[in-house]
């Protein structure tokens, strides 16, 4: 009892230690869109390099044990806003029997959570929890501006004709030809770029949702890997993968340029696993069994690396098992206010700053019903995987087995 009471103490001490030292940093969450970790050349990337997501990981940490919400776009979103894992949270798959299911009103999200905490909030590329008109529009969620596409089937369309701000349509002048300054992208990214420099002043919570490397898969032109002998499907999708990451780029020089450096949090993680046709192809699943609809870990393990100059120290490694049901309390804490009750993740700020006790988790839980129901639990380096309600489960040893054979 004296011990649990000890370390209680010293939890609570380190937390309120990491807390008063963080000084409620900006906040800058960058999400790819069905990038695998295989993609990127800080996770062993086979065919090319992402050099701007490397220098985030040799200036911060990199975890080697992270899972995103989900394995599609919309629940793992979810879970990154509301910090309910796919057991708990109302959305578990993009479609549903009933219509899109929308965050409701009053859900407490990240978004929410830091804008009550005095945070600016804008949000930046795909939203996907609820189209204009729902409760769940990025605006009645927390954000202060949200520009991009709510709707995730319009944000296949690269060269659309509108895109949306707070759920007012915002027309683009068309060229007709598949230009930069007609390639949505292009757009949001700069976006992002203004509201950092907009709110330079004042601590801000920025998550760049960019769309790519999500298909449709084309770009304007691809000084990137537009020689490679692959199909054009292929080269542009490593191309949107480059593009990314020199945004990434773009974003860590617009933070130096304002002297918003050190003041700012910097992660940069995926939404799920990548798509079937870029495993052989590409090795994007880096090795991992599955991809993206699937509850094996090419579904849903991910790139998570966090970056914040004078407070991360560089170069680390973490093989804590986090997944974006963290984010939320995570953020809680690095704004100094309480998590709200009801959230199924943990504070990671003990292992980002190094101080205080890293609580830690006995299991992640994930469930989907798309393609079909799957369930799947990781304990420690073990792994249960089940298909349907009524199949054997499935028991994998990730450390002897990482690809689930
Ligand atoms: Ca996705």
């Amino acid at each position: 009892m004296k011990i649990t009471i000890a370390l209680f103490a010293l939890t609570w001490l380190g937390s309120l230690a990491a807390a008063s030292s963080a000084t409620r940093p900006n906040i800058i969450f960058i999400l790819a869109d069905d990038a695998g970790i295989g993609d990127f050349s800080a996770y062993g990337c086979k065919y090319g390099s992402t050099p701007n997501i490397d220098r985030l990981a040799t200036e911060g940490m990199k975890y080697t044990r992270a899972y995103s919400g989900s394995a599609v776009c919309a629940p793992s979103r979810g879970v990154l806003m509301t910090g309910q894992h796919t057991g708990h949270a109302l959305r578990r798959a993009n479609q549903s029997k009933i219509g899109l299911l929308s965050l409701p009103p009053g859900q407490m999200t990240a978004a929410r959570l830091l804008h009550d905490a005095g945070y600016a909030t804008g949000g930046f590329g795909k939203w996907g929890l609820g189209n204009p008109g729902s409760t769940g529009v990025a605006e009645k969620q927390g954000f202060d501006v949200f520009f991009g596409y709510y709707d995730q089937k319009h944000a296949h369309d690269y060269y659309t004709d509108h895109l949306v701000r707070n759920s007012v349509d915002e027309p683009l002048p068309p060229s007709g030809n598949p230009t930069w300054e007609d390639y949505s992208h292009t757009r949001i990214a700069n976006e992002t770029l203004k509201f950092i420099e907009q709110n330079k002043d004042r601590p801000f919570f920025c998550y760049a949702a960019w769309t790519p490397p999500h298909g449709d898969f084309v770009i304007p032109e691809n000084p990137f890997f537009g020689q490679k002998p692959w199909t054009e499907e292929v080269r542009n999708y490593a191309a949107m993968v480059a593009l990314v990451d020199k945004d990434v780029g773009r974003v860590m020089q617009k933070l130096k340029d304002l002297g918003i450096d050190e003041k700012t949090l910097v992660i940069f993680s995926s939404d799920n696993g990548a798509n079937l046709e870029f495993i052989e192809s590409l090795g994007s699943t880096g090795g991992l069994r599955g991809y993206k609809r699937l509850l094996y870990e090419g579904g849903t393990r991910t790139p998570f690396i966090a970056r914040w100059p004078g407070k991360i120290q560089p170069g680390k490694t973490s093989d804590v098992l986090t997944s974006f049901v963290d984010f939320l309390p995570t953020a809680a804490d690095l704004a100094g206010v309480p998590a709200p009750k009801g959230v199924d993740g943990h504070s990671i700020v003990p292992t980002l700053l190094g101080s205080g006790q890293q609580e830690l988790r006995e299991s992640l839980y994930f469930e989907i019903y798309e393609p079909y129901f799957q369930q799947a639990v990781r304990m420690g380096d073990w792994k249960g995987y089940r298909l349907g309600t009524k199949a054997p489960l499935e028991l994998y040893d990730l450390k002897a087995d990482p690809a689930e054979q």
